[in-house]
């Protein structure tokens, strides 16, 4: 953390980015990130290899995000937030002289692969408490729109304050924030309930194809690139559907496929209490966290969906629950 600020005071040209398809906190601690750069008279610019999602660009910042670094910035740090390896960040890192710019690792994800120069990898609820604590090292205090960014990426990573990553540091970060003046009413409205409608049109269609197995414990669900067709709609309106399901009882394990490219799809996996689907996760080639994780795994649906439902079931078996 000391070495990873005097980083920070050292450099003077920043690009801060996060992951590909970025959700609540890939977004909230990004511009909390952008915010305190600036407050230290830095040069920083948020470049995003996809664009933020709509539901986000409530955010103060937002508006600044750029897709591809500018050719008259020339950074001499790139700041990577919420990857648990630099590829999630997409292919924006390609436009960075990796050679001679260092990179600062932030990140929650214990399956961090530690690609940074500088690494920060701790368990913790969401990338955006790390950026708190980073933001009270260097000593800077917290403005408004660091505020509203930090509680945005802590009110999403934790579904709510519900999730058992939730701490008492999240919870006192949130009561800090509040006392800048920020509304946590006002902020879930906008963050949790300000979607468009076609995302629920879109619900609709997958939840038809929701089953339930392993004896209750795993809930599926699948949503296919038909589903989107006619609406013009970008995969980030599905962002969350995972979570669902974990909300029938019984369920430990709730699982979403997402037809990315033919044959091709996007594994998400959530479970409730001591399920660990980051193994599940890293045995596709994925990673996450012990609740929530992630793989792409490619081949027919039929096939995947029944290798992806075997392993989980197999872990619950073997975890004895
Ligand atoms: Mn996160």
């Amino acid at each position: 953390m000391k070495r990873l600020c005097e980083e920070i005071r050292r450099r003077q040209r920043f690009v801060v980015t996060t992951h590909v398809e970025p959700d609540g906190d890939a977004v909230g601690s990004s511009l909390a990130m952008y915010h305190a750069l600036r407050a230290l008279g830095k040069e920083a610019c948020v470049c995003l290899t996809d664009s933020v999602p709509p539901v986000y660009r409530f955010l103060p910042g937002s508006q600044q995000v750029l897709r591809e670094v500018p050719a008259d910035f020339n950074p001499d740090c790139l700041v990577a937030l919420d990857c648990s390896e630099l590829s999630r960040a997409g292919e924006i890192v390609s436009q960075i002289d990796r050679a001679s710019v260092p990179i600062l690792n932030i990140d929650h994800h214990l399956s961090n692969d530690r690609f940074g120069t500088f690494n920060l990898v701790e368990e913790s609820a969401a990338t955006g408490e790390l950026v708190y604590a980073i933001i009270g090292e260097l000593g800077i205090p917290v403005s408004r729109e660091m505020g509203e960014c930090v509680y945005t990426a802590i009110l999403t990573d934790t579904g709510g304050f519900r999730y058992r990553n939730t701490t008492r540091r999240s919870l006192q970060i949130a009561a800090e924030i509040v006392s800048l003046g920020v509304s946590p009413g006002e902020i879930a409205e906008r963050a949790c309930e300000s979607y468009p409608l076609e995302r629920f049109q879109v619900l609709g269609k997958a939840l038809r194809t929701l089953h339930v197995g392993c004896d209750g414990r795993v809930a599926d669900f699948f949503v296919s690139r038909d589903m989107f067709n006619g609406n013009g709609v970008s995969p980030s309106i599905v962002e969350g559907f995972v979570n669902y399901p974990r909300e029938i009882d019984g369920v430990l394990v709730s699982v979403f496929f997402r037809e990315k490219d033919e044959n091709q799809y996007r594994v998400s996996l959530r479970s409730k209490g001591d399920a660990d689907v980051s193994l599940v996760a890293r045995s596709f080639g994925g990673g996450g966290h012990r609740n929530a994780a992630g793989c792409l795994i490619e081949g027919e649906f039929d096939v995947v969906r029944e290798h992806v439902l075997r392993k989980v079931c197999e872990m619950i078996q073997g975890s004895g629950l």
